[in-house]
């Protein structure tokens, strides 16, 4: 059996970095290491260092959040030299384990942000990613970063900020300062041109920090778009211990997802790259036809799957595409609401692409979870659904399937499904004004809420009736039967 420090002898069947550990340097900093990370572009960087002659391209990992679950994610990591098992879950093969030996530093910033902010100065990083989530960068529906946010303005006054602007903003003044350059900020989150939305956000913050500052970034730093793709389920206690049964590796932070993985960036790095090129990474001049078709489709689909499905009762992502109606809805959505609206990218074919996406929703081995895909919504609806929703408005098209979603969405909020049993919901981006809202007795008041400024749902009073009538529809006869109603062709409807 090969020896891995710290684990000691690990089984044959799973995988160890082919590569010395020992010599690997940190040239890329990520912030906010979350699941998605470790599956998706922690697995890129660990092919690159399997490959001669990229030692100074690995990475050092920074936890961000000040909570219990980072402190430990953090400890565990240390613990475990950075290290972790990765078990990769193909539909129709037996699930493959391998360790992921990338990430080969981790600091927790929240014990000491002003030594995280000496780390990303060090002239070594030469890339400084992030997954903070869709609601993470404070832009609102205009495009404006929300200076005054509550987070933002206590973080601006602080003399060692908390928020990753803060953090980078004040590595890059050391930067600056010593002359030693600057680094590309790289997005991974989904958003489109989630590169153009860092930009704003960093800029803000460090405009209203020190415009000078600012004008240096401005001119220095570059913020490529990327599109990523990988579904990674969350990890509760009982998947580690199913997941370290499998692989044979005591392993406190292991991470599961499906077998695919994609990854589109625009190749504007302001101080080099890893050769991503030879380990599978698509390179283009404009990422939009990639990220439209992402987030509409696979991210939409997983909304249109996710909201109505925690209503049914439904909490696995494989066991709801076993409901034909839940199939024949995303098939809807997906032919007659998403593709309309979009452009394929080079290669690509939409309708494949949307069988591609069913099958590896029904992929029975990675057990994805509806929670998961339900929280935070109020930050997923506006950049997964929204431009469908504004298109087909504007193109005067069905608009029968978005009120659904945007109904179920409003009912998921009362926090318990058809059968009565509750769930915990997580958006951190609603008030309690939102909520009123959604609690409402007069059903149209949903589409008040604060998630749905800017779609301009009001300008269309078809819609807004449409909307009342279908969240009326899911009140009394629940949503199996709204669904059905929904997707029968019009003349099989029953006669009233
Ligand atoms: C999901 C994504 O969070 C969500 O709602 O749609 O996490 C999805 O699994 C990934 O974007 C897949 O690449």
């Amino acid at each position: 059996m090969p020896i891995l420090p710290p684990f000691g002898p690990v089984p044959p069947s799973v995988l160890i970095p082919s590569y010395d550990r020992a010599a690997v340097r940190p040239g890329i900093a990520h912030l906010s290491v979350g699941n998605f990370h470790r599956a998706h572009q922690a697995v890129y960087l660990d092919r690159v260092l399997a490959r001669p002659g990229n030692a100074h391209w690995g990475i050092l990992g920074i936890g961000v959040m000040d909570d219990a679950h980072e402190r430990a994610k953090a400890e565990a990591l240390l613990a475990q030299n950075g290290l972790y098992t990765l078990t990769e879950c193909p539909a129709d093969a037996p699930d493959s384990v391998r360790f992921v030996g990338s990430i080969v530093d981790y600091l927790h910033a929240p014990d000491d942000r002003a030594a995280a902010i000496r780390r990303l100065a060090d002239p070594a990083i030469r890339i400084v990613s992030l997954t903070v989530t869709e609601g993470g960068y404070y832009v609102d529906a205009a495009g404006h970063f929300q200076l005054d946010h509550p987070t933002i303005a206590e973080d601006l006054a602080r003399q060692v900020p908390h928020t990753v602007f803060g953090l980078v903003t004040e590595a890059l003044r050391l930067r600056r300062d010593a002359g030693t350059g600057p680094f590309t900020v790289l997005s991974c989150d989904n958003l489109p041109h989630n590169g153009r939305v860092a930009r704003t956000a960093f800029l803000a913050w460090a405009r209203a920090r020190d415009a000078e500052l600012a004008d240096w970034i401005e001119a220095q730093i570059t913020f490529p778009n990327t599109m990523v793709d990988r579904i990674t389920p969350a990890v509760g206690p009982l998947d580690v211990t199913r997941l370290d049964a499998g692989s044979g590796v005591e392993d406190r932070v292991p991470v599961f997802c499906e077998d695919f993985i994609q990854w589109v960036i625009e190749d504007h790095f302001c101080a080099g790259r890893p050769p991503l090129e030879e380990v599978g990474v698509l390179f283009t001049g404009d990422v939009t036809p990639y990220e439209q078709v992402k987030l509409r489709m696979l991210n939409a689909s997983h909304s249109m799957l996710g909201l109505p499905g925690m209503l049914m009762g439904y909490r696995i992502v494989s066991d709801i595409m076993h409901n034909p109606d839940v199939v024949a809805l995303l098939d809807h959505s997906l032919a007659q609401d998403a593709e309309p609206l979009l452009q394929a990218p080079p290669g690509m074919e939409l309708h494949e692409y949307a069988a591609q996406l069913l099958r590896r929703f029904s992929n029975v081995a990675i057990s994805d979870q509806l929670p998961r895909i339900a929280s935070d919504s109020a930050s997923k609806l506006p950049v997964f659904v929204r431009p469908t929703a504004e298109g087909t408005l504007a193109r005067g098209a069905d608009a029968s399937r978005i009120a659904f979603l945007l109904s179920c969405f409003a009912e998921y909020l009362r926090g318990h499904d058809d059968n009565g049993a509750t769930y915990e919901i997580h958006e951190p981006h609603l008030g309690p004004d939102d909520l009123a809202l959604a609690a409402d007795a007069d059903p149209a008041k949903a589409l008040d809420m604060s998630v749905f400024a800017g779609w301009g749902l009001r300008d269309h009073p078809a819609f807004v009736e449409l909307f009342a009538r279908t969240r009326t529809a899911l009140r009394t006869g629940g949503t199996r039967a709204c669904l059905r109603q929904l997707i029968s062709p019009p003349d099989s409807a029953p006669s009233s």
